[in-house]
């Protein structure tokens, strides 16, 4: 059987991540690898904190930190938050670790030995102002293709395309605005990239086909425009430095590799860094280098694509060494906020840090899978969200667990009761629940998480149904024996929920498991026998009432929510 790898893109060091970084990669890896984990595949989920570039040198100095400072904070910061999100990554690691730092200059290296590096004296953009040279971030300017004010020396966000400090309109400085610029001659390696076009084509022919279409289609289009020799060093302090047994020259000018060169590279990295914290039981290679029989999937917002398609597997080709390439690539559309973009810079949207200040994890986790933005665009609005939250979770789900809990142990004490012989209406359900469980699987495997969630929420309704129909409330005043078979069957879909909704709300469906006192519960996943009979807790077991698991969001809050993050008007007119 193969053993899964997965990664998500890795979140940048500057500043805590809004709902949009987190939708389109960390929490859908964390969904896929707990659905792994619990149908019995061995499971390696690696992530780490992107620390390099600009972005890092950018943030620390706003900060007026020692960049290395400002990093180890803000790796902190960020961990301690996706933990909060219940993230269950086998290992987070940094890109500024000695372990990526090795792997990447041994890249290099070999990308050298092979002849897809050249060092070229190029022209760069230079601040007289700042005194210094002015790549990637450092400078902004109006994007050549899309005409967006705002596009960046290295990536243009609006239309994704990848630039060239130089290609940009009306460049200024990043640091202090100035356009008082100049371009100088300046050495830097080249990666050849266009000598390696045609492998990356036969590799994307031969690896891409089962991809989705937001993947391909955008590793398409970068192959279709041509793959162009790429500067992967730059004129930073903070970065993997060019190593000086194979360019002394460029070492000794302090030049460090471009933080895209090295980012794909941590997940690598990061995976050693794990291999380190238990190197008995621990083989990183085993995972990466001639693993044929691991299967490996990469979660990340379109705007990563065009790296993880085509770039570093370029890179990986360059190397003439077997390193683990991408089986799959589940690639996200844009979670906006009100129909605008969530911003980082103009700090407008839900950040992770607010979300889970005002309210659990899992009511965020729900919302953000059942609303993923996987064929389209999608938009958070709290009007949405409160919705989404107070239909789904806590009239579906939450109310079913508590209403039949509580209404149990009001009228059969504190342990499922026995009652009655399954009959028909058991049966039926039985049938249906099985049905529903093998879609939701099915859509689980495939990563088609909105359906999944569908199909989950639809699991739940079946309870409701079923308790709808049965009406044991009435049941009991007639007939206890058959309001007893109802409720034991209840409690089993209870258990059942807390077992199959546990990736996408990790921390209610433990809630929801150890209401009851069961002698072995150890199962990780449901069989589809235990899904058709209903009987997995048997009458006798003990089982306590949970708090309520979801709170609803009232009117008030939902005021509260759009007085605090701006609501749709203010938004739309930022747009
Ligand atoms: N840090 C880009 C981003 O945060 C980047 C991803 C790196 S993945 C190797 O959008
Ligand atoms: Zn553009």
């Amino acid at each position: 059987m193969a053993r899964h790898l997965i990664t998500s893109a890795l979140p940048y060091i500057n500043g805590i991540k809004h709902l949009g970084n987190m939708v389109g990669s960390m929490l859908p890896a964390d969904v896929y690898a707990r659905f792994l984990r619990q149908t019995g595949r061995e499971t390696l989920y690696i992530c780490a904190t992107d620390e390099h570039g600009t972005p890092a040198e950018l943030g620390a100095k706003e900060l007026g930190l020692p960049v290395d400072t400002f990093c180890a904070q803000q790796h902190d910061a960020q961990k301690a938050i996706y933990q909060g999100f219940g993230l269950s990554f086998d290992y987070f690691g940094r890109s500024s670790s000695p372990e990526n730092r090795e792997i990447t200059q041994h890249f290099a290296r070999q990308l050298q030995k092979n002849g897809f590096i050249e060092e070229r004296s190029i022209r760069q953009v230079y601040s007289l102002a700042d005194g210094r040279f002015l790549p990637d971030r450092y400078i902004v300017g109006t994007c050549p293709h899309c005409g967006y004010d705002k596009a960046r020396g290295d990536q243009c966000e609006n239309c994704t395309r990848v630039l060239d400090p130089t290609d940009l309109i009306d460049a200024r400085s990043a640091i202090s605005g100035s356009s008082d610029l100049e371009v100088r001659e300046t050495k830097h390696l080249f990666l050849l990239q266009s000598k390696l076009q045609g492998e990356v084509e036969a590799w994307i022919d031969e690896h891409g086909k089962d991809w989705p279409v937001l993947a391909s289609s955008i590793a398409r289009k970068w192959l279709t425009e041509g793959l162009n020799d790429r500067a992967i060093t730059r004129d930073l302090e903070w970065g993997v430095p060019v190593p000086a047994d194979t360019w002394p020259e460029l070492a000794a000018e302090g030049k460090v590799f471009y933080v895209w060169f090295d980012a794909p590279v941590e997940y690598i990295g990061a995976t050693k860094e794990w291999a380190g914290q238990d190197p008995e039981n621990r083989d990183w290679k085993s995972w990466w280098f001639e693993a044929d029989d691991v299967r490996y999937t990469q979660f990340m917002g379109k705007d990563n694509v065009p790296f993880h398609t085509v770039m570093f597997p370029a890179t990986q080709l360059g190397t003439r060494e077997p390193w683990k390439k991408v089986d799959y690539v589940k690639a996200f559309n844009w979670l906006n906020y009100y129909g605008g973009k969530f911003s980082t810079s103009q700090k407008r949207g839900v950040f992770t840090h607010d979300a889970l200040e005002i309210l659990p994890a899992d009511y965020w986790r729900y919302f953000m899978m059942a609303n993923a933005p996987e064929s389209d665009d999608t938009s958070f609005t709290w009007e949405l969200f409160s919705a989404t939250v107070n239909k789904d979770l806590a009239d579906v789900l939450g109310n079913f667990v508590n209403r039949v809990l509580s209404f149990s142990r009001k009228r059969f004490g504190d342990e499922v009761p026995a009652g009655l012989e399954s009959g028909a209406a058991e049966t039926d359900l039985g049938r249906q629940v099985a049905e529903l469980l093998a879609e939701y699987e099915r859509y689980m495997e495939e990563m088609q998480f909105r359906k999944a969630a569908q199909a989950l929420r639809a699991l739940w309704s079946a309870g409701n149904s079923y308790l709808e129909a049965k009406a044991p409330w009435l049941e009991i005043k007639t007939n206890p024996e058959g309001a007893a078979l109802t409720l034991r069957t209840a409690m089993n879909l209870i258990h059942l929920y807390a077992i199959v909704s546990e990736p996408f709300i990790p921390a209610s469906a433990a809630a929801m498991r150890s209401a009851f006192q069961l002698a072995d519960d150890t199962a990780t996943w449901v069989t589809s026998d235990e899904a058709k009979s209903l009987t997995f807790v048997p009458a006798g077991t003990p089982f306590t009432v949970p708090p309520v698991l979801f709170a609803k969001i009232t009117e008030d809050d939902l005021a509260a929510y759009r007085e605090r993050f701006g609501g749709g008007e203010e938004a739309g007119a930022q747009a």
